[in-house]
């Protein structure tokens, strides 16, 4: 069995790759704060494929004994992690005028803190699977900024060096910087359903990861940028 670990597995986009990876056949674990909803996700997915393993584990991961302490715990569970969904995510917006700057420092505690340390700590468990895949969720804003983006385009813009850089160094590792626009989750304070017409389901988003994951290992896939038609073309 192939295996995975999703952080920010509880909702919106870290939830419906939860749900794919399933189907696909991996054996999960799943992490977020909230430790309700990830049970909950793990009984709905033991029902959608009975042949996988599904594990839960409560994690902040602004938390750096925390993230060292689950990386270990999956490592142990696991033996090898094949794909990492580096996930979990936060968004908030407004002129940089008067943003507020405890949301400032918020956003760069999860956003890039959180993906620096989930990166870290995964490390031995990624190489002991041969070629494993980090898929590091960044954004399409990973590359231009638009009024009342700065702070949370700035933490995606880090994401992205953090990306690249950690590919440079682990060239035995596969590296994918997935890129979403626009899609309707819980992101920001909104609730999924709540995003209107223009945006991508994070299912949309899911089953073209999925595509790649099915790619044979030697293929290295950098980056994938997946938005709504909607959405102005960046080309
Ligand atoms: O958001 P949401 P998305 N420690 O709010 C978890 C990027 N993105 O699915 O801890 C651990 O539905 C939280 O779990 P919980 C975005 O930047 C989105 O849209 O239980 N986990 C939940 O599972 C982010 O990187 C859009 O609260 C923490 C999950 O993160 C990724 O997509 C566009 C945590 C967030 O689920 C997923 O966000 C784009 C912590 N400290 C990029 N804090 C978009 N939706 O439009 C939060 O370009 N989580």
């Amino acid at each position: 069995m192939p295996t995975a670990v999703v952080t920010g597995a509880s909702r919106g986009i870290g939830r419906a790759i939860a749900r794919m990876l399933a189907i696909e056949g991996y054996d999960l674990c799943l992490a977020a704060r909230s430790h309700d909803e990830l049970d909950r996700l793990s009984d709905e997915l033991l029902e959608v494929s009975s042949r996988i393993d599904v594990a839960t584990f409560g994690l902040d991961v602004t938390d750096a004994v925390q993230v060292r302490a689950t990386a270990r715990a999956i490592g142990d569970h696991l033996g090898a992690v094949d794909v990492l969904i580096v996930n979990a995510g936060i968004g908030a917006f407004g002129a940089m005028a008067d943003f507020d700057l405890d949301t400032f420092d918020r956003l760069f505690a999860v956003n890039v803190r959180g993906v620096m340390l989930t990166l870290q700590a995964f490390t031995p468990a990624l190489q002991a699977a041969g070629s494993g895949l980090a898929v590091v969720v960044s954004s399409d804003v990973s590359t231009r900024v638009f009024p009342g983006g700065g702070p949370y385009c700035a933490t995606k813009h880090a994401v992205r060096a953090l990306a690249r850089t950690y590919q440079q160094e682990h060239p035995e590792l596969r590296v994918l910087e997935l890129r979403p626009g626009a899609t309707d989750t819980f992101f920001a304070d909104t609730d999924e359903g709540d995003a209107g017409p223009g945006h991508l389901t994070a299912d949309e988003v899911a089953a073209a990861l999925r595509g790649v994951l099915r790619l044979p290992v030697h293929v290295r896939p950098e980056e994938l940028v997946v938005r709504s038609t909607a959405q102005t073309p960046e080309f």
